[in-house]
């Protein structure tokens, strides 16, 4: 990128959260949501400042002790990472600075060590990411800028408020993708350098610092890094596109791309995967299905999180929703089962169970499997408060990609309605949409799936 270049890095796709004159001094990037070197809009955009005044960039990682129920099983998929980031900054003389405790202190105190100019971050819709950057506000005095890197279309673009559903989010952004899809400019080899006041990162060490539940085990099946993602989205193009349209919702069947956990932490970029998909020859419904799941239920998941402030509440969901659900709270329901119950999987139903194992076992549940193991949530619990309770915590502990805008949506949409129209009112869901065991038998092999799960 020529130096100083901003407009490399389409202007709306910053938002500035702290305005001032920019003095002397290093441009300091706090990579959160974007784990990744390559096609990284806030690292561009943060070198693009640094570039402009001469003056050197680093990039900080702020490790929470604790995030939002994440344990061991989600922090060594990160950790591995975020070590490869570390090297590949390394190639470009760029440092890289791992600090250990929450940002809202660990961002303001090394700003003003380095004496920083500006501070770059990266947008992230969540509740925890808008308290750290609102406090971390009150002690900082340099500019302080945020950019979508996220979203093909940056959220606050695509739409100024919380959308109805895809159908009406689906329209604004096809009309604004020409803008925001194209190709990403390359970072460039910084050549303003700082010395480096720090020894090298012990990340054994590192894990030491984590007070998180070891209990989920470590998923070694998926490797992580900006590197394997790339490697997954190659193997995704190659032998799996052409037929995602008749294979994704077949839960018995290898058919999704598996790219969730590599997007959900930042290690592969949307964009990237759009502008691929676009490239090769595969199917047409396919590859139009695929992007509407990437591109359209993707981005109304961030813009329900950015715009619904209850996204993870029952006052999230929609109106009608709330109304049918309390007419149905005093329903009897015909099975009751504690959040423990559910997470051993001892259920009746071995459709469920199986569900849950797969998750609990992979860290990945099926995309069609995690809609019916959410409703029957619901449906077996005495209230809808309880029942999101269960879900998030149950879906955050071992999926993977959760603590996601994706999963917040996904879970609202199951047991909220939101997302998704009123259907005929019935027994405990009232008007929320139902599934049924007999349902998931006309789609897709159920015994199948139970024996692939058995473990
Ligand atoms: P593919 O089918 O290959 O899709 C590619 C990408 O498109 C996904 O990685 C994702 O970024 C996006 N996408 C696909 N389906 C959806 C969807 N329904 N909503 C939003 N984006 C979508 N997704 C998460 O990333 N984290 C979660 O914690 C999560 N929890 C969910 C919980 C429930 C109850 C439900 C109904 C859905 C949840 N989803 C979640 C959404 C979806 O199930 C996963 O994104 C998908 O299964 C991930 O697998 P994949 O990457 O192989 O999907
Ligand atoms: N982001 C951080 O800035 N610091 C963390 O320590 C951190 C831990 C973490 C653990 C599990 C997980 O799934 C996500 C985590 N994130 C962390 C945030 C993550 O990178 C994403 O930004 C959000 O979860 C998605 O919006």
């Amino acid at each position: 990128m020529a130096a100083g270049n901003k407009m490399l890095v389409n202007g709306s796709r910053v938002r500035t959260l702290k305005d001032g004159g920019i003095k002397k001094g290093p441009v300091v990037y706090w990579m959160s949501r974007e784990q990744r070197v390559k096609d990284n809009w806030a690292l561009l955009y943060a070198q693009a400042l640094a570039m402009e005044r001469k003056a050197p960039l680093l990039v900080v990682f702020a490790l929470a002790p604790q995030f939002l129920g994440a344990t061991m099983r989600q922090y060594d998929f990160m950790l591995k990472g975020l070590a490869c980031v570390d090297d590949d900054l390394a190639k470009s003389a760029i440092p890289f600075y791992l600090l250990e405790g929450n940002p809202e202190k660990e961002i303001p105190n090394l700003s003003t060590t380095v004496e920083a100019a500006a501070l770059v971050s990266d947008f992230d819709p969540l509740r925890i990411k808008r308290e750290w950057k609102a406090k971390l506000m009150t002690r900082l005095h340099i500019p302080f800028y945020e950019v979508d890197a996220h979203n093909i279309v940056p959220c606050w673009m695509a739409s100024s408020k919380q959308e109805y559903g895809a159908y009406t989010l689906r329209p604004k952004l096809k009309r604004l993708l020409p803008d925001f899809l194209t190709e990403y400019p390359a970072l460039q080899r910084h050549p303003y350098r700082m010395k480096r006041t720090d020894e090298r990162i012990d990340w054994r060490k590192v894990r030491t610092f984590l007070k998180i539940d070891g209990s989920a085990n470590g998923i070694d099946s998926v490797e992580s890094g900006e590197s394997a993602a790339a490697n997954a989205l190659d193997h995704f193009l190659a032998q799996k596109l052409n037929d995602y349209n008749g294979r994704r919702n077949d839960p018995c069947l290898d058919g999704q791309s598996n790219l969730s956990p590599y997007l959900h932490f930042g290690q592969l970029a949307a964009q990237r995967v759009a502008l691929e998909v676009n490239k090769v020859r595969a199917d047409q419904k396919s590859k139009d299905a695929f992007l509407e799941e990437l591109i359209v239920r993707r981005e109304l998941s961030d813009n329900f999180c950015f715009y619904n402030e209850a996204y993870d509440r029952f006052e999230g969901f929609p109106r009608w929703a709330q109304e049918s659900l309390n007419g149905h709270r005093s329903d009897k329901r015909e099975y009751i089962y504690t959040v423990s119950q559910f997470e051993e999987a001892i259920t009746h139903d071995p459709l469920w169970n199986a569900a849950q194992r797969e998750m609990a076992r992979k860290g990945k549940m099926h995309g069609y499997m995690r809609m019916y193991w959410c409703k029957k949530i619901l449906e077996w619990t005495q209230s809808p408060e309880e029942a999101l309770g269960s879900a998030i915590y149950l879906n955050d502990k071992y999926e993977l990609d959760g603590r996601d805008p994706n999963g917040y949506a996904g879970i609202a949409w199951s047991i909220g309605g939101v997302h998704d129209r009123a259907w005929f009112d019935r027994k405990v869901f009232g008007k929320v949409r139902y599934m049924s065991y007999g349902g998931c038998r006309s789609k897709f092999d159920v015994e199948t799936y139970i024996k692939q799960n058995r473990f």
